[in-house]
């Protein structure tokens, strides 16, 4: 039975060779890809926000967690995306120009690829001419943006409006914690997901 506690713990104690083989060894006794990523990998990645958040811990700490939080993942990703078939549309996604923060923005794209979303990543620190420029060029249908830092959440209004003024049609969401409703209807964004599960409802949504 795969030790999904042992593996919250190698993502708080940033030890990575034990983070990617506690998620090789679940995947191969055929723990789901789901549980491995919830009660283990966010699971850690929680604690270790809780501390940081404590001053308990500082961003050295953090960065090593999410680190090998990230090599984890890069096993999982190929799992997550096993459910999809073939894509129920193209999704463009970027962490907003001055935001450095990829962990949730990358699970967002794994849950849309799981669900069958052909998506482009961008990357973090996007400007809003790289989001128009690639939306151009592969002429997706959604645009996500993630922010995880108060002071970038202006970035998406500023992406959002330079988009609409390209003429870009695609339809556009956003998340990230400090991201509320309140704030997508405000800069006017099409959809907002709290997580990452809810991102693949409302990107189908979107699309229907
Ligand atoms: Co930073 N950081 N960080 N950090 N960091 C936070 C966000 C913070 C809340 C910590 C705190 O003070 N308690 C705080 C922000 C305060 C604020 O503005 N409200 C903060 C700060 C201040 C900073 C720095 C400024 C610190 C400094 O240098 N003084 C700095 C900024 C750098 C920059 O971006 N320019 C910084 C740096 C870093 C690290 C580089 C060390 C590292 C990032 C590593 C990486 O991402 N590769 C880091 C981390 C890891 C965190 C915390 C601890 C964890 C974030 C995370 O990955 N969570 C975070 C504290 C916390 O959240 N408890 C913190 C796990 C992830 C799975 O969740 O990203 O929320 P999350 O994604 C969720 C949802 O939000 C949603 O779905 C995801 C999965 O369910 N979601 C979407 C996300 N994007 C979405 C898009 C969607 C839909 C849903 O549609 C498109």
């Amino acid at each position: 039975m795969a030790d999904l506690k042992a593996l919250a713990q190698a993502v708080i104690d940033g030890n990575q060779s034990a983070a990617v083989e506690i998620t090789k060894a679940a995947l191969k006794e055929g723990t789901e890809a789901s549980a491995v990523l919830h009660d283990g990998l966010i699971a850690g990645m929680d604690v270790v926000g809780a501390r940081f958040k404590k001053n308990e811990i500082y961003i050295p700490e953090v960065l090593i967690a999410a680190r090998a939080m990230k090599m984890a993942m890069e096993v999982l990703e190929p799992e997550l995306a096993r459910a999809g078939v073939k894509p129920v549309g193209k999704f463009l996604i970027g962490t907003v120009q001055g935001d450095l923060h990829d962990l949730g923005k990358n699970l967002v794209a794994m849950m849309l690829k799981g669900a069958g979303f052909e998506v482009v990543d961008l990357g973090v620190d996007v400007r809003p001419e790289k989001f128009i420029e690639r939306a151009r060029a592969t002429g997706v249908q959604l645009i996500g943006m993630s922010a995880l830092l108060t002071t970038t959440m202006p970035s998406m209004e500023k992406t959002l409006k330079a988009l609409k003024a390209a003429g870009i049609p695609a339809k556009i969401m956003i998340g990230g914690a400090p991201v509320t409703p309140g704030y997508a209807s405000k800069i006017g964004a099409d959809g907002y997901a709290p997580d990452a599960a809810s991102a693949v409802d409302v990107a189908k949504r979107l699309v229907a």
